[in-house]
């Protein structure tokens, strides 16, 4: 038997795909400021013409889950982190957008095998999505640990002989995250 547990260190170098919606920009500037300060600090190349971080700029957070899938089937991250900001306005579109974003980066996750990390602010206000990014703490922050945590522990289980990743997924499978990704792509034809 085993204990799994991601860390915060990186054996070998990660790769992170950042997906940042424009909309309300004043808040995920923010929130990206965070995550970067958060990633750099954990000895990530944070530098977008490094090799470690690539950025991915969305209109909103509406677009957020097709641009995370499609750069999680590309197979070259080893966590992704979607940072948006839905604020409720005078109209219901809030809601749609937030049940969107978060449905869709949850199934991007699962038809891909890769981590993909949920920092989308859902708030009454500007006022407490600015206390969420910077003003009393800044959740880019935590949500890059997310990533970094993630990596680490979805590295240990694909490192795991086959028959025991079959064992996990309560049958026999092939190695994630390829399988995942071809499964993911065989549906969509990419
Ligand atoms: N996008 C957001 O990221 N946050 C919001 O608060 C928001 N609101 O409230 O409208 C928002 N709308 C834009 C949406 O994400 C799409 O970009 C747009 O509908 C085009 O598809």
């Amino acid at each position: 038997m085993a204990v799994f547990e991601g860390n915060f260190h990186q054996g070998s170098p990660q790769r992170f795909a950042l997906v940042i919606g424009r909309f309300n920009d004043l808040v995920t500037e923010k929130l990206l400021a965070g995550c970067q300060d958060c990633l750099k600090r954990h000895g990530v190349n944070i530098d977008p013409h490094g090799d470690q971080v690539d950025y991915a700029w969305v209109p909103g957070s509406f677009e957020i889950p097709m641009v995370a899938r499609q750069l999680a089937l590309t197979g070259r991250y080893n966590a992704i982190i979607c940072l948006g900001a839905v604020i409720k306005g005078q109209t219901p579109h809030f809601d749609y957008v937030a049940a969107e974003v978060s449905k869709g980066i949850a199934a991007a996750g699962f038809q891909t095998g890769v981590p993909i990390v949920f920092g989308v602010l859902t708030t009454d206000t500007l006022q407490q999505a600015l206390e969420r990014a910077g003003i009393k703490s800044n959740l880019g922050w935590n949500y890059a640990m997310s990533a970094l945590e993630m990596s680490s522990l979805m590295g240990q289980i694909q490192a795991l002989p086959q028959e025991k990743q079959g064992n996990l997924m309560g049958t026999v499978s092939p190695s994630l995250p390829s399988a995942a990704i071809a499964s993911a792509q065989s549906t969509t034809g990419t």
